[in-house]
């Protein structure tokens, strides 16, 4: 089985992945959310690592820290900082992993980062999922402010959808942006395609019809 695949898989068995109706932080009312929070055991954050390690493996990309923007991206910057040495072996022994607190500290070691320091090196941001690209953005912010060189940001779900008043997704907007490559585990192609056997047909008509008014045309 790929790693998409039992990802995806995976993501339905912890409920991770649910079909319904859903507010999204831009104020789309969605037919489908995807929570990274439900992936919450051992066994589970385990796959959750090995999918974006072999994604950023398989991208060939070279960077020297892997920064997860907080909250959500902290552990899956440890989590796959990890995972990334086990399965990519001595090229990753060395990447160092970092993210920002939300308040600054004004004792003890101080400062907004935490692990890892962006100065002059080539970071790769991870993050849960993207669809206006609001929240990626923070953490670009935070990597020039910090005089880090941002060469990519992975993502584990490429909601593809369109910026409001543009024709292209938020994932295309933001690598054209920031002129970096955006990775992600899987798209909403991907769960078009391997779970249209599983929905009902109400559920996919609907995600059809979502993904024909938000998902802009290649
Ligand atoms: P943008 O900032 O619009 O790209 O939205 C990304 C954020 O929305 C994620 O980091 C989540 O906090 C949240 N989100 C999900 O977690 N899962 C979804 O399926 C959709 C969203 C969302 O609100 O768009």
């Amino acid at each position: 089985m790929s790693y998409k695949v039992k990802f995806l898989k995976d993501a339905l068995d912890v409920q991770a992945l649910k079909f319904g109706s859903f507010t999204l932080k831009s104020g789309r009312t969605s037919p489908y959310f995807f929570n990274m929070g439900q992936f919450s055991t051992a066994a589970a954050l385990s796959n959750v690592a090995t999918a974006y390690a072999q994604t950023i493996i398989e991208s060939g990309l070279e960077f020297d820290v892997l920064f997860g923007p907080a909250y959500k991206g902290i552990p899956l910057a440890a989590i796959t900082v990890v995972k990334l040495y086990e399965l990519g072996g001595d090229k990753y022994a060395n990447i160092g992993y970092s993210f920002n607190r939300k308040e600054k500290k004004d004792h003890g070691e101080g400062g907004m980062i935490v692990g890892c320091p962006l100065k002059d090196k080539r970071i790769l941001i991870i993050d849960d999922v993207m669809t206006a690209g609001t929240a990626i953005s923070e953490a670009f912010d935070i990597i020039k402010n910090e005089n880090g060189q941002a060469i990519g940001c992975i993502i584990a779900l490429d909601r593809q959808e369109v910026v409001k008043d543009s024709d292209q997704s938020a994932t295309a907007a933001v690598s054209k942006r920031y002129n970096v490559p955006v990775l992600s585990i899987v798209c909403l192609d991907d769960i078009i395609e391997n779970l249209k056997d599983q929905l009902t047909k109400e559920q996919l008509d609907m995600i059809l019809g979502y993904r024909q008014q938000y998902v802009p045309a290649t």
